[in-house]
């Protein structure tokens, strides 16, 4: 890719993060005219997902459906939150290769293009798998012979064509069943076990230069088919089949992280292999409760600790843009919302989650009704600051204005004492000179009805002091 290509492309993507910002600038999780609106000026921009990856040198990818990416809001929040893409399934065998020898790109291309004019990675899914398989290759009646020069070609054609620019390949995709065994295929029944060391090498001759993985479903957690996979893997490493990771897919249920994950990505990165998780996403019945959708977010970031915590797990990949796409509501009845961002294209709190996970800001927090009488602070209004966070360079601080009166508006003042600044801030406009701070409302939480309260946050850096300042508040 070119760098300046990539730039360019980046920033006229950043709209998406602006889209999202204003959304929870509006108040909420939930769609609504503000959505589309910029944030106030002065308001300081999220880091986007992509940002956060970027700087922990991970990636964080999602799937992409060629169909799509004429969808402006579909291109950009990609672009913006994405520093990698998977092809949903634009280069599975049935659309690459659906007759015998008659290849065709345009939809793997298409996502292979948008991924280089926006600086992303690709992952290629996937070469050698049972499902998405035309007929011409399950039903082909070929010998043992045969179907091997018939992958080979699928193989060395596809990975060919993409040499230098999709450098990781789920090249087998699911060799094995529900029940920890190899899983019945044509692969399978004509080759033995043997074709997925076969399919490797082939993978390895194809192109020298790329990462290859094995990927799979309910593999999360350490149990009777990870297992299984666990042998697969130490027995084709034994064998010196080129195999350089295991993608974790992690289609999951809300509330069901395994509690073994960390231990299962790590017996496999202990191996010299890497982990990605390939296609997280986590499921609840729909409508989503306000519960499920806290409990989603603590699910996120538990994968994303656990995979950033791990040397050798190299990211996460979300299944989808977008839960308006996901793949989720056509195959389990009654079920959806499995992605962090909503079918409006609003953060959920799975977005926030992953986002505080990756080491931005943890975004808005659910306001929880009044446990107490209102108090009633003397003058305009009181404002109380609390770090919530620190670390070694680093902290974040809410601030809660109460009102006094009726507010139209509110500004809130400090000094610093510890060589603190602000980085990022959140539901105000921020501004500081020296060690003096500014803090004014946002447009939607400008109006406090007495003795109400309302909050803002913010990251900053310390030279190794977080002070306890004192704010000033003042109406107008
Ligand atoms: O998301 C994909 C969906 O659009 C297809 O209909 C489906 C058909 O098999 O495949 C989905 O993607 C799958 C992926 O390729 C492999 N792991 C499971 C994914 C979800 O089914």
């Amino acid at each position: 890719m070119s760098e300046n290509t990539g730039h360019a492309r980046r920033r006229a993507g950043a709209v998406a993060a602006t889209v999202l910002a204003a959304g929870l600038l509006a108040g909420g999780f939930a769609a609504s005219a503000h959505g589309q609106e910029e944030p106030p000026a002065g308001t300081a921009q999220e880091e986007t997902l992509r940002d956060l990856a970027d700087q922990r040198g991970v990636f964080m990818g999602t799937a992409l459906a060629s169909h799509r990416l004429g969808e402006a809001q579909y291109a950009e929040t990609a672009s913006a939150e994405f520093n990698s893409v998977t092809h949903e399934n634009d280069l599975k065998w049935e659309a690459v290769q659906p007759q015998r020898g008659q290849y065709s790109w345009a939809g793997a291309d298409r996502v292979v293009d948008f991924a280089e004019a926006n600086g992303q990675d690709v992952h290629g899914h996937t070469l050698v798998w049972h499902s998405q398989l035309p007929s011409w290759v399950s039903g082909g009646g070929f010998t043992a012979d045969e179907l091997l020069a018939v992958m080979d070609d699928h193989i060395s054609t596809t990975m060919g064509r993409y040499a230098g620019r999709i450098d990781t390949w789920d090249v087998v995709n699911e060799p094995i069943g529900d029940d920890a065994r190899f899983r019945d295929s044509v692969f399978h029944r004509t080759l033995g076990e043997d074709f997925v060391a076969e399919s490797l090498r082939m993978a390895r001759a194809a192109d020298p230069a790329a990462e290859l993985y094995i990927n799979d479903y309910s593999i999360d957690g350490v149990n009777a088919k990870s297992d299984a996979y666990y042998d697969l893997v130490v027995d084709l490493l034994d064998q010196g089949v080129p195999l350089d990771g295991i993608g974790f897919q992690s289609h999951l249920i809300v509330g069901q992280v395994p509690a073994s994950m960390r231990q299962n990505i790590e017996r496999f990165t202990d191996l010299g292999l890497k982990v990605r998780i390939t296609e997280l996403d986590i499921r609840m019945n729909v409508p989503a409760s306000q519960a499920d959708l806290e409990r989603q977010a603590d699910d996120y970031r538990e994968v994303v600790t656990t995979c950033l915590e791990v040397d050798g797990c190299t990211g996460v990949t979300v299944w989808g843009v977008t839960d308006a796409y996901s793949w989720v509501p056509d195959h389990f009845d009654g079920q959806g919302a499995a992605l962090p961002i909503d079918e409006s294209y609003q953060p959920k709190p799975a977005y926030w989650a992953v986002h505080e996970a990756l080491g931005g800001t943890p975004g808005p927090q659910p306001t929880d009704p009044p446990t107490e009488e209102p108090t009633d602070p003397a003058g305009d209004c009181e404002a109380e600051y609390r770090v919530t966070n620190q670390w070694p360079n680093g902290f974040q601080a809410e601030v809660t204005v109460t009102a006094g009166r009726d507010l139209d508006g509110w500004t809130v003042t400090w000094d610093f004492g510890g060589g603190e600044r602000v980085g990022h801030a959140w539901n105000a406009s921020v501004s500081s000179s020296g060690s003096a701070v500014t803090a004014v409302n946002a447009v939607h939480n400008a109006r406090v009805a007495a003795g109400r309260s309302t909050s803002f946050g913010l990251t900053g850096t310390h030279e190794g002091t977080v002070s306890a300042p004192q704010p000033v508040c003042t109406g107008t």
